[in-house]
């Protein structure tokens, strides 16, 4: 049975394309959707995109992961920085997590130089754009494929 993943996008993240692309690239989330699609396929993954401005929602899609998905990836977006609900609900998962920025958040300012989600994450990918994404899956997939 193909393993499904779980990609969850924080707040805002429904802008991309539109505005900042200097820091996020042109690529909207809908064009980042359809990249992953084929790489999951070609990886033998099913995946899932959601987006959401509501932390409190994206706190319930954490807790549905391990019902239904093999893993998660994730950039919870600015909440990275200021979730503790979501580090709870990150904290609660067997399912592996790769936590993904598009930007270098180490190249930006402090505040966003440290993150909550990283606490729950096996690895972090930032400052590859939307190519973190498919990165994240080739992660997963190895780690699932090849889990003892
Ligand atoms: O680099 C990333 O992926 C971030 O998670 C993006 C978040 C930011 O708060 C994190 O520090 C790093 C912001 C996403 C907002 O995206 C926008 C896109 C276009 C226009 C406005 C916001």
């Amino acid at each position: 049975m193909a393993h499904d993943i779980l990609i969850l996008n924080g707040p805002n993240l429904n802008l991309l394309g539109r505005r900042e692309p200097d820091v996020y690239g042109r690529a909207t989330l809908a064009d980042i959707k359809a990249r992953c699609r084929p790489e999951a396929a070609r990886l033998g993954l099913g995946v899932e995109c959601r987006q959401s401005n509501s932390e409190g929602e994206l706190v319930t899609w954490v807790q549905e992961v391990p019902a239904r998905f093999a893993g998660l990836i994730l950039n919870a977006g600015a909440y990275s920085h200021t979730s503790v609900a979501l580090l709870d609900a990150l904290r609660a998962l067997n399912e592996p997590l790769i936590e993904v920025h598009l930007s270098n958040i180490y190249r930006r300012e402090t505040f966003r130089q440290h993150s909550y989600v990283s606490m729950a994450a096996k690895g972090v990918i930032c400052g590859f754009g939307p190519q973190g994404y498919l990165m994240a899956l080739r992660a997963l997939a190895a780690m699932l494929h090849h889990a003892p």
